[in-house]
């Protein structure tokens, strides 16, 4: 038997699987934040989900707060979102022609968000930002692009430079293998400091095509942007003539109908979009002005493609995912549950006096052990990761799934139902128990 599995016992079939699949698949996962290698331990192979749950191959139940990483925000087999894919899966996959359902979400999207005057689908988030960057940088004839720290875009080369998510989990925030020509082209700036940005505009601002930006960072653990932040972002990047991209793969439809731009009340000239307008299956978007956007082939001259961009299961699951969330008070309830569990989580940090805080927006939110703010990377730094490992395995235990690192964020869904709230403050009483 491997080193890696416990002799006492025989191997889960979790343990069993990730032997095999390490022989297979680097590091035996397909994406590296599912490798539980912020949090130690095996990662769990899921055999379906229904709801608030899933159940991994050994027949455990689990409450799940990872939801895919956001877009299932109605929860796992929606029986909507299952019809509206057998439909049209019946009439074939993919046509590498245009097709009506695609019409459709573009409508709706720029009827959620009227910033995206005109909008390009693709397969990931990471493919809609790779676009969007050509985009800006043709638009402007510019070449440099501004970052911050701890945000992530996906692993877009010139973006893996100071990236969060499992850039940042692993331990590696800036990727090997990247061009010094590239590199050199990203500008870094604290995020939620306006004065750094300025700076840095100061210093070559006519040099710069783009500030691209998390509005709410959900890849460093939940941090919303400082009153100002936003704004200040929009008027500086105006006063250059670069362009400012949003980038709402998590926050889209997320953090309310019209996404963060619609909740703070800031336009960007660019919107990158993904995960949820897919209701789980591959997608991402980038839209914006229309003066930008025709600049793409064919219109113009920037190139842009994709075999599968646009496919037929992904818009039907994306359509019907955005109709439902157009119906009466579906982001009320999801303020509702979000508000129920920090309320929960809080009072366990105070009655444990237990230094730590939820960090919230809506549905999405962070558990920050061992700081008691955070507005920007430097703070994150210093959170207790041990303390979060804990928590994590604790959790786990007790059938509660949250993200297997401390700068994810969770996530809720409309199908976490009041008992499932309950069960979890339960839960979590036990755990903040045991961890103090
Ligand atoms: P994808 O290429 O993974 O579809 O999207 C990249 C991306 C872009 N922008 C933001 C703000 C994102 O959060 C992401 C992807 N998010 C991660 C989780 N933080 C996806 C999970 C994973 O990498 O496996």
């Amino acid at each position: 038997m491997k080193a890696t599995l416990t002799s006492k016992r025989s191997p889960t079939k979790s343990e069993r699987l990730w032997e095999e699949a390490k022989s297979l698949i680097p590091g035996g996962v397909n994406s590296p934040v599912r490798s539980f290698q912020a949090v130690g331990g095996t990662p769990l192979f899921i055999d379906r989900g229904f709801g608030s749950k899933i159940y991994d191959v050994d027949g455990k139940e689990y409450i799940d707060y990872v939801m895919s990483w956001g877009p299932l925000i109605l929860g796992h087999a929606n029986a909507e979102l299952t019809d509206a894919l057998r439909k049209v899966l019946m009439k074939g996959t993919s046509f590498g022609a245009p097709t009506e359902g695609e019409v459709e979400l573009a409508q709706q999207l720029r009827d959620f968000m009227p910033s995206l005057e005109k909008v390009r689908l693709v397969s990931s988030g990471t493919e809609a930002v790779m676009s969007a960057l050509r985009l800006a940088r043709a638009f402007t004839r510019r070449e440099k692009i501004l970052k911050f720290e701890g945000c992530y875009h996906g692993h877009v080369d010139s973006l893996l430079v100071k990236a969060g998510s499992g850039a940042l989990s692993t331990g590696v925030p800036t990727s090997a293998g990247l061009p010094s020509g590239l590199v050199e082209k990203t500008v870094v700036a604290p995020y939620n400091d306006l004065s750094a940005v300025r700076a840095i505009f100061a210093r070559g601002g006519k040099e710069i095509a783009c500030v691209i930006v998390e509005p709410v960072a959900g890849n460093m653990g939940v941090i919303p942007p400082k009153s100002g932040f936003l704004e200040g972002l929009r008027e500086i990047t105006k006063r250059n003539g670069a362009l400012l991209i949003f980038d709402e793969v998590i926050t889209g439809f997320r953090v309310g109908r019209g996404g963060a731009q619609e909740r703070y009340g800031v336009v960007p000239d660019l919107t990158i979009l993904g995960k949820i307008i897919g209701g789980g299956l591959p997608v991402g978007a980038f839209g914006g002005r229309k003066e930008i956007m025709d600049l793409l082939s064919p219109e113009g001259p920037v190139y842009q493609a994709g075999t599968l961009s646009g496919n037929p299961l992904s818009v039907a699951c994306g359509n019907a995912t955005l109709k439902i969330l157009s119906r009466r008070n579906a982001y009320e309830m999801l303020e509702e549950k979000g508000a129920f569990l920090e309320e929960v989580l809080q009072k366990e940090f105070t009655r444990r006096k237990m230094k730590g805080f939820v960090s919230r927006v809506g549905s999405l939110f962070t558990i920050f052990f061992g700081v008691s703010s955070a507005t920007t990377f430097r703070d994150v730094e210093n959170l207790d990761k041990k303390k979060y490992k804990r928590f994590f395995h604790e959790s786990l235990k007790h059938g509660l799934y949250f993200p297997p690192s401390p700068f994810e964020s969770s996530f809720l869904s409309l199908a976490h139902s009041a008992q499932d709230l309950e069960r979890t403050k339960e839960v979590i009483s036990e755990v903040f128990g045991r961890l103090s």
